[in-house]
């Protein structure tokens, strides 16, 4: 299943903000922040708790092997710092060009919405659904401003990230991310610092994290969630269009 559907799914998705009642993740200040180099032996890690990946999106859940996953968050004034542990037994990168199917190679994808509003994010900026890939390519869809519709954006400059892989069993990836945390008033013709959000404590920002995993296949074999969402009409894939489904996060000293 693609990531890409009819815009007529949008009308479905203005009843359903309703479903996006989710707990509010605590995350803590980094009084260093973590250096970016996919090795969380960083002391400041320690201070964050680890949550799971284990929602199914796309297909069902894949046995522990095939993938599993975990996540923990920290945040300075500058970024909000993504750690990312995953179990994934085929690491698959087929597509060279970034924004050719990225859906379909293994990739983190992280979801923010600055100002928690929700509402709907394909064809503006109100939220983000970072896709970011083996190669650290950072993709997102956006309007396209010489038309009315969409197109694939790369958004590099929005996420940093490294990963090493662990040479003992059972051999996860670990993925260090950085992320910078722009609001709806993005424009792909703007001065991107225009944009940029300096963090604050208290600060409440819609979030969620996925992982897309293909191991070899035509198209994406999986893809899990930080959090439950509720099926519209069959489809739980749903964060890449609306932010009603994101959980929240909140800023704490
Ligand atoms: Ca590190
Ligand atoms: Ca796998
Ligand atoms: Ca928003
Ligand atoms: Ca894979």
């Amino acid at each position: 299943m693609k990531c890409i559907f009819p815009i007529v799914v949008l009308n479905v998705m203005a009843n359903t903000s309703a479903f996006a009642e989710q707990d509010i993740l605590d995350v803590n200040y980094a009084k260093r922040a973590p250096f970016i180099d996919g090795k969380s032996d960083d002391v400041e890690w320690g201070q964050s708790q680890w949550q799971n990946i284990n929602f199914p999106l796309i297909g069902a859940l894949p046995d522990s092997a095939d993938f599993s996953g975990k996540y923990r968050l920290l945040w300075d004034h500058g970024y909000l710092y993504l750690n990312v542990v995953v179990v994934d037994d085929v690491l698959y990168d087929r597509f060279p060009n970034p924004l050719e199917r990225y859906w379909d190679d293994d990739c983190v994808e992280i979801f923010i919405d600055e100002d928690a509003s929700g509402g709907e994010h394909l064809k503006t900026y109100n939220a983000f659904a970072y896709h970011v890939a083996l190669d650290g390519n950072v993709v997102d869809i956006g309007p396209d401003i010489s038309s009315d519709k969409t197109h694939f954006l790369l958004l590099n400059e929005h996420v940093s990230s490294r990963w090493s892989r662990s040479d003992k069993f059972p051999y996860e990836t670990n993925w260090e991310l950085k992320i910078q945390v722009h609001n709806d008033t993005f424009s792909s013709t703007n001065n991107p610092n225009k944009s940029r959000v300096n963090l604050d404590e208290n600060k409440k920002i819609g979030f969620m994290l996925a992982y897309c995993d293909n191991d070899g296949s035509e198209e994406r074999e999986s893809f899990v969630g930080s959090h439950y969402i509720e099926a519209v009409n069959g489809d739980k894939n749903l964060g890449y269009k609306t932010a009603d489904v994101f959980g929240i996060i909140k800023l704490v000293k």
